[in-house]
């Protein structure tokens, strides 16, 4: 019996969130514009281009074409410095027991990302062999909400999408799992993710019984 697991990665595989942070923090600092931990939270699974839009809308500036992308090489070198100095230790808790589980069951394993940095991420990690499709930022037009990242990845795994199990921390994300017609399951706070078919704290507080479950169901 197979489905497809399909995993979104920033806050669900790794926490490259506060890398993220950093970099939007040194950027929006740079222009006068205040930035703090509840603007980030509005960033969250929101493409580059989205991100620096919303930044400049709160700050009340307008840029030309040609500094905005400026502006968007910048963060992303700063953001780059971060990551590479990541190792498999940054890997969020459980998500090795998790993605193991799934191997040893022969589960088709995507990964769902709105990041353009996706693969470099993986490769860090030393995660990128684990996944038997990756379908990121370099391979969709629409952002989530929109759930062309997802379809494509249940696509690629070969699986039709309501056979689909998509593991989300952002609204944005379960959103485009929902609109997919795929089960969604909120990795975060349940009163930030209450779209989400079942939300779970983090990976720790998943039993591997509801893995074993999904998979038996069809
Ligand atoms: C991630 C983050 C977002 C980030 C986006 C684009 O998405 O959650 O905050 O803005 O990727 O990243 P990049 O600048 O690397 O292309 P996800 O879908 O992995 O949560
Ligand atoms: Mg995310």
């Amino acid at each position: 019996n197979k489905r497809g697991f399909i995993f979104d990665l920033d806050g669900v595989i790794v926490d490259t969130a506060r890398y993220h942070y950093l970099a939007w923090k040194r950027l929006a600092d740079s222009l006068g514009i205040s930035f703090g931990e509840t603007e980030n939270e509005q960033l969250k699974g929101v493409s580059r281009v989205r991100s620096l839009e919303k930044i400049l809308d709160w700050g009340n500036v307008e840029l030309s074409k040609d500094r905005f992308n400026e502006l968007l090489d910048i963060k992303n070198k700063d953001y780059l410095a971060y990551i590479e100095r990541m190792d498999q230790d940054e890997i969020l808790p459980d998500v090795l027991r998790v993605l193991s589980f799934l191997k040893q069951n022969e589960q088709p394993i995507a990964l769902g990302s709105a990041s353009k940095n996706a693969r470099t991420i993986l490769k860090e990690v030393d995660l990128l062999d684990v996944f038997d499709v990756v379908i990121d930022g370099t391979n969709v037009s629409k952002a989530k909400p929109d759930p062309e990242v997802f379809l494509k990845a249940a696509e690629g795994l070969g699986q039709v999408p309501e056979n689909c199990i998509v593991f989300e921390d952002s609204v944005a994300g379960i959103r485009a799992a929902n609109a997919g017609s795929m089960l969604s399951i909120g990795i975060g706070d349940a009163s930030v993710l209450n779209e989400a078919s079942y939300v779970f704290k983090d990976f720790t507080e998943i039993p591997t019984e509801f893995f074993s479950k999904l998979i038996s169901e069809r």
